[in-house]
């Protein structure tokens, strides 16, 4: 595919933008960030009607190809696009049962790992929203039994989840619980995990990990007190600056 304009619809702080943006900048493919407020109905807003007519479901990451007027919604959709349409097979096979596996990860993820990371996160970032107990102890036995299926299954029988190098299912996997480790929210231990912390060690060096985290190193440890609105904002200018820097080299 010749390099046509890429615009990304979203904010470094949504993981699923996150895995889209690791992707591509991992593969060093030039795109513009257009910065989208989610849930909001205002004009920067996943919920402006603009946004609805471009992605339905109303989230981000979206993206949209000016040239061709293709938009798409979904991180997995993205990202499994991104690699058909620029032939990215190392990262998204296409031999048929190499990428099953890879699906099997994706499709797996979205009521497991993300449902469970958000309802272990979300409550951290916004005290106000007083999220009941119930709700956060059944994230926390649905991260329980995700990092055992992880670590006794995926990641016991292979360095990364679906063969021994990684794919665009470790990127969605890592945005989730990587955010959760020390060095970041320091929300969750790993400790009962021996091949997750293996196998979270190697992702940290998979190429646009430390740009595409810029936005969690700054955030901080999260697990005794909340994020003031500064240190939000500051985290996001932060990354901001260093994905321009990233991507200024990319043009
Ligand atoms: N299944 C979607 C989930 C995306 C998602 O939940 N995005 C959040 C931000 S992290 C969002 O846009 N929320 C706004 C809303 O739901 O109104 C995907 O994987 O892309």
């Amino acid at each position: 595919m010749s390099q046509t304009t890429l615009k990304l619809y979203g904010v470094p702080f949504s993981q699923p933008v996150r895995a889209v943006m690791w992707l591509l900048l991992n593969k060093q493919r030039p795109f513009e960030m257009i910065l989208t407020n989610p849930g909001s109905k205002g004009e920067n807003g996943s919920r402006h009607p603009d946004f609805l007519a471009m992605n339905p479901a109303g989230t981000i990451p979206t993206l949209f190809e000016p040239e061709s007027g293709f938009a798409l919604g979904e991180a997995h959709a993205i990202l499994a696009y991104l690699c058909n349409s620029h032939g990215w097979e190392d990262v998204y096979p296409s031999e048929p049962k190499a990428r099953a596996k890879v699906d099997a990860y994706l499709n797996y993820h979205h009521r497991n790992v993300r449902d469970a990371s958000i309802g272990l996160v979300a409550p951290k970032i916004r005290k106000d929203l007083d999220i009941p107990d119930l709700i956060q102890n059944n994230a926390r036995a649905t991260l329980r039994g995700a990092l055992k299926a992880l670590d006794s299954g995926w990641l016991a029988n292979s360095a990364f989840i679906a063969g021994d190098s990684w794919t665009i299912a470790d990127l969605a996997a890592y945005v989730e619980i990587g955010q959760l480790r020390p060095q970041f929210t320091n929300v969750y231990s790993f400790d009962d995990y021996p091949n997750v912390q293996r196998w979270l060690t190697a992702m940290q060096n998979v190429d646009g990990h430390d740009t595409v985290h810029v936005v969690l190193a700054e955030l901080g440890d999260i697990s005794d007190e909340p994020p003031s609105m500064d240190t939000i904002r500051n985290a996001n200018k932060s990354a901001l600056k260093a994905l321009s820097a990233e991507l200024a080299t990319l043009a």
